[in-house]
């Protein structure tokens, strides 16, 4: 192998980030109540957060976010990403207009960013909705669509040339499988597909009216991101496996994509059969076409089975009897799947309508150790042997995608803090920098070194 085989360049220009929402890193005064949010509230229940920890400090990124700042640029980071925290900014019972402090909140940290010529990425829905419309039934209800587009105009007016990239809703079948079908998370509902499939067609109109509304005001490319993953029958030789898989894969990957692209929602045959389910089918006025650039979270794949029962579900379950090494959460490591999901299966939504190529931006991929949210000082977890090795291995597979065509533009990692990883709490960190939260700290792990690195080359060195 000659020398430069040994250094992989990435293409002029590539933008080299982290990805955070407000929940998992602001800490926000108002969160502590209780009250803000669905989310502030949930975490306050008995047994919904494994690790009983809660999100009221995070890594208090709404005070420290200057130092953070600091860090970002320390790491020759070229993107960040954020969310804005939607029920600080707007209350949903008062009078329409943002709250005046948390705009100038957000716009010292957006321009804090800009000033450091790092590019914004925006997020307006990252999982957390306003309590006053949780209550009114959240995103099973439209009126949250009409109230989402309405919040979208107000921060775009205000934001406007501030925001590189918006992105509308995070992960949509993430939200309403955790929410409707696991019951991980708020509303807690359990197996309630009709209630998944109406916050499904929700979202779609919700992001068709955000679209449009930061078009108003904004030139910035707007889209949503999607939680790709591929998914493998556990067992190649079970017919049964092998439909649960096609199910899962066209529900949980393709079912927003596709719908966005074609401008109608439908679900794959025999779902059609219940009459609840066709009346969700069909066209979503002004939704077709909505994605100027494909954002895609990776972060590993799944292994799908058949599950006996009466009904029969055929979405089956993820077999939890791993074949790769996984991280500290369960995740089984395939850096394969990155490349494969960007050479295939998203191959279909690297197009816009009229043909011209649409650009990807991997909007977060990462990897978790899992230590306790009372860990102070010490070298526990600064040496990340296997966080190393999963950006590398990762980056390596976008390479070669990129080296087959694939238009990408950017990678965020999740996260630059170790933060609040939803139900599994404080104790998931995924950050390149450690936070020690009793105290605040914040320590480079060996990983951002290594990507602090690749992002000063532009290059990966094998
Ligand atoms: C998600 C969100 C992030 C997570 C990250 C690790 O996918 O749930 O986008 O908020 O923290 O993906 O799970």
């Amino acid at each position: 192998m000659s020398k430069d085989d040994k250094i992989l360049k990435f293409p002029d220009g590539f933008l080299w980030g982290a990805a955070t929402s407000h929940f998992q890193v602001e800490g926000h005064p108002k969160e502590i109540d209780g009250t803000l949010s669905d989310w502030s509230r949930w975490t306050k229940e008995e047994g919904r957060i494994s690790d009983k920890s809660h999100a009221d400090q995070a890594c208090e990124f709404y005070f420290r976010f200057e130092e953070d700042l600091s860090l970002i640029k320390d790491l020759n980071l070229g993107a960040f990403r954020l969310s804005l925290n939607w029920p600080a900014l707007l209350d949903e019972e008062g009078g329409g207009q943002l709250d005046r402090e948390q705009v100038d909140y957000y716009k010292r940290v957006l321009s804090g960013l800009k000033e450091n010529g790092v590019k914004t990425f925006v997020t307006l829905f990252h999982f957390c909705l306003p309590e006053a419309l949780s209550r009114a039934g959240g995103w099973q209800n439209p009126a949250t669509a009409e109230a989402f587009g309405r919040f979208s105009e107000l921060v775009a007016k205000e934001l406007d040339g501030l925001v590189d990239y918006w992105i509308t809703i995070n992960e949509p079948l993430a939200y309403v499988y955790q929410g409707f079908i696991s019951g991980f998370w708020p509303p807690g509902k359990s197996h309630d597909y009709i209630s998944a499939f109406t916050a499904m067609r929700n979202f779609l109109y919700g992001h068709s009216l955000a679209y449009d509304a930061l078009k108003k005001f904004s030139s910035a490319p707007v889209s949503f991101t999607c939680h790709w993953r591929p998914f493998l029958p556990k067992n190649r030789f079970s017919p049964l496996d092998h439909m649960v898989r096609f199910y899962r894969d066209r529900i949980f990957n393709h079912l927003f994509p596709q719908a966005v692209d074609e401008g109608h929602l439908h679900f794959p045959q025999p779902l059609g059969l219940s009459r609840e389910i066709r009346q969700l089918e069909g066209e979503i006025p002004g939704l077709k076409g909505k994605c100027d650039f494909l954002a895609i979270n990776y972060y590993t794949r799944e292994l799908s089975r058949f599950k006996m029962g009466w009904p029969i579900d055929i979405f089956g379950e993820c077999s939890m009897e791993n074949e790769l090494a996984v991280s500290d959460m369960g995740w089984e490591i395939y850096p394969k799947g990155l490349y494969d999901l960007l050479v295939t299966e998203t191959l279909p939504y690297q197009k816009n309508g009229d043909g011209t190529a649409r650009p990807v931006v991997i909007t977060e991929n990462g990897y978790a150790n899992l230590f306790p949210p009372e860990m102070a000082d010490g070298d526990w977890s600064l040496s990340d042997e296997q966080r190393v090795s999963y950006l590398r291995l990762h980056l390596e597979q976008l390479y070669r995608a990129i080296k087959r065509g694939v238009d990408v533009r950017g990678y965020l990692y999740w996260s630059l803090l170790d933060n609040f990883e939803w139900a599994e709490g404080l104790s998931a960190r995924f950050g390149l920098v450690r936070v020690s939260y009793p105290t605040q700290e914040r320590l480079l792990r060996a990983s951002a070194r290594v990507y602090q690195e690749i992002a000063r080359n532009n290059a990966l060195q094998l």
